[in-house]
């Protein structure tokens, strides 16, 4: 029987929960399904104070099945999120972890859910569509041949993540986010890091290089939607899911000359300037330019909150309010 996640997520499993999404994930589940509930587990201890002391957290590495047995018997996990991988760019550095990590740590994690009867949210990602898909409002079926290692992971986990529901009715659920945009914890060698960086270093130094073209337009969301993203579908009716494990979800899209634009209506002064970085390049050439999420919206009422100016906007606040403490500024 398929389970209804929005109806037993009691005892969740969060995996990489120190990265960009898993430390603010894994926050605000303890906040809404209580604090002892949420057992945070990575290869590397939380930086994050208020992860590291807000609720239970154990040393996982997906690629080994014992870690996993040992961490879901213990806690007796009705429900994983699971974000442990690694990104497009650090993917092509090192294609062969990226394999490991994303294919046989997915693979050990569906097994997991198959064998305790939990729940899993995986996330896939733009990264999953190739040069040849439609680049303008790219559907949510369509061409999908990716060029990186992290995109032929992502294609293979959303048809696993498939094969699961369908074979075993594993209830898998995911969605393919576009570049995430958050102030808490640094993205972790994505191609669509700039878009975060940019902040960081328009409040430092007021001025910023770029390792994209100018006009390289992709899709974006700030992590609140995101976030809000993840909980909703996986406590969304499994009745009304006609897809499971893919949806195309999205904010807006912009460019760097764009964004960087957008700062200086903050920061006059501002400047840009850009030092291509081929690899990445290429990866963010082979990306949509716009997703059409018109399905996440249909089946589960998927509606981001933040629009590219609040995002911008807040973004600049927290990031100052944030250098602002003494600890940050001894750093630089
Ligand atoms: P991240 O790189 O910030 O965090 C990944 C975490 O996984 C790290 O804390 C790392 O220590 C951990 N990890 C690495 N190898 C591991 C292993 N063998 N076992 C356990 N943990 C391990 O990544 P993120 O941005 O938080 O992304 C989480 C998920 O969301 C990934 O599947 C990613 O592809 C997807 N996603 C992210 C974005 C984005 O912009 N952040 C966009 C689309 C999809
Ligand atoms: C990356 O750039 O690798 C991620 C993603 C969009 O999947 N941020």
């Amino acid at each position: 029987m398929t389970h209804n996640a929005g109806g037993r997520m009691k005892r969740i499993l969060v995996t990489g929960a120190c990265g960009q999404i898993g430390s603010e994930l894994t926050t605000t589940l303890r906040d809404r399904y209580g604090r002892e509930n949420v057992i945070a587990t990575d290869i590397r201890m939380p930086a994050n104070e208020q992860l590291r002391d807000g609720g239970p957290f154990e040393f996982l590495d997906c690629v080994d099945p014992h870690h996993i047995t040992r961490v879901m018997q213990i806690h007796g996990v009705d429900t994983i999120f699971h974000l442990a991988a690694i990104l497009s760019a650090v993917g092509e550095a090192k294609p062969n972890q990226a394999w490991q990590v994303n294919m046989v740590g997915l693979y050990n994690m569906l097994e997991a859910a198959r064998q305790y009867h939990c729940a899993l949210f995986v996330p896939s990602s733009i990264g999953a569509f190739g040069p040849s898909t439609p680049k303008e409002k790219t559907p949510q079926d369509t061409v999908q041949r990716p060029t990186t290692m992290y995109g032929v992971t992502k294609v293979a986990g959303e048809l696993l993540c498939d094969y699961y529901n369908r074979r075993f009715r594993t209830d898998t659920r995911g969605v393919r986010f576009p570049g995430l945009i958050s102030y808490e914890t640094e993205p972790g060698g994505g191609t669509t890091d700039y878009a975060v960086e940019i902040f960081f270093e328009a409040l430092r130094h007021k001025r910023y290089t770029c390792y994209l073209r100018e006009d390289s337009s992709l899709d974006m969301m700030y992590m609140p939607d995101a976030i809000s993203a993840m909980i909703d579908l996986m406590e969304a009716d499994p009745a009304r899911l006609v897809h499971r494990n893919a949806f195309n979800v999205t904010a807006f899209s912009f460019t760097p000359a764009q964004i960087a634009e957008e700062i200086c209506k903050h920061i006059p002064d501002f400047t840009i300037d850009y030092k291509v970085d081929p690899v990445r390049q290429e990866i963010a050439d082979s990306w949509p330019d716009s997703l059409d999420d018109s399905a996440a919206r249909e089946e589960w009422d998927w509606k981001p909150r933040y629009s590219f100016e609040a995002m911008v906007e807040e973004m600049l606040q927290r990031i100052a309010q944030r250098l602002e403490r003494p600890a940050e500024q001894k750093i630089r």
